[in-house]
C-alpha cells in the first residue's frame, strides 16, 4: 500500500480532511482561518512559510493549511499538494490592481496534477469594504466558467464582519464529504 493510500485510510477513520488555503499575500487568508476558529482576528501578522491549524466543523476534523502568498513563496505552494481535499483560493476584492495576477496564480495552480481532485471554493472576501468587487466580477475576471471537470463554488464574504464564512466552509465541506466518505 502505498503511502497516500495510507494517509487516505487515516483520514476515513478521523473523518478528516485537508484544506490548503491559498491566495496573494494579504487577501486575508490568516484573518478567515482565525475567524473561522474562533480566535481574536485583529491583529494577524504577514504569513512567512505556513500555519497549519486544526479545527471542528460540521463534524469533521479539517487540517487546514495556510501558506504565505508573497510572490517568493509560490514556488513553495507544490510542497504542500499531495492529499489536498479541499483548495480555497481567497481572494482581496478591493485589490484590483492585483486581480490579473490572482488569475494568473490561480489558472497556475490548477494545472497541477496532484490538485486535480481536489473542490475549489473561492472566497471573493473583503466584502465589507465600500466598493470591493461582487462575486460575479471576481468569478469573471478568474474565468470560473471556464474551468472543466472541477467541483468549485464562490461566495463572497469578509473576515471582519464574518459574513459568507460558514456559507462558504459549508458548501466545500459537504462537497468533498460526498466525494470522500462515499464508500462509508
Ligand atoms: P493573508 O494571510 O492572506 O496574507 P491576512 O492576509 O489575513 O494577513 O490579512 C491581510 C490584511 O487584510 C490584514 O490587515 C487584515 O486585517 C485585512 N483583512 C483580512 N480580511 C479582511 C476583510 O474581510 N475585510 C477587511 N476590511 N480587511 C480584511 P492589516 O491592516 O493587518 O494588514
Ligand atoms: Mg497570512
Amino acid at each position: 500500500m502505498g503511502l497516500l493510500s495510507i494517509i487516505r485510510k487515516t483520514k476515513l477513520k478521523e473523518h478528516e480532511m485537508r484544506l490548503l488555503l491559498v491566495g496573494l499575500d494579504n487577501a486575508g487568508k490568516t484573518t478567515i482561518v482565525k475567524r473561522i476558529s474562533g480566535e481574536d482576528a485583529s491583529t494577524v501578522s504577514p504569513t512567512l512559510g505556513f500555519n497549519i491549524k486544526t479545527l471542528e466543523f460540521a463534524g469533521y476534523q479539517l487540517n487546514v493549511w495556510d501558506v504565505g502568498g508573497q510572490r517568493s513563496l509560490r514556488p513553495y505552494w507544490r510542497n504542500y499538494f499531495e492529499a489536498t481535499d479541499g483548495l480555497v483560493w481567497v481572494v482581496d476584492s478591493t485589490d484590483r490592481r492585483r486581480l490579473a495576477d490572482c488569475a494568473e496564480e490561480l489558472a497556475r495552480l490548477l494545472q497541477e496534477e496532484r490538485l486535480a481532485g481536489a473542490t475549489l471554493l473561492i472566497m471573493a472576501n473583503k466584502q465589507d469594504v465600500p466598493g470591493a468587487l461582487g462575486a460575479d466580477a471576481i468569478r469573471e475576471a478568474l474565468r470560473l466558467d471556464a474551468l472543466v471537470g472541477r467541483q468549485w463554488s464562490i461566495v463572497a464574504c469578509s473576515a471582519v464582519d464574518g459574513s459568507g464564512l460558514l456559507e462558504g466552509f459549508e458548501w466545500l465541506v459537504k462537497d468533498i464529504a460526498a466525494r470522500i466518505y462515499l464508500l462509508e
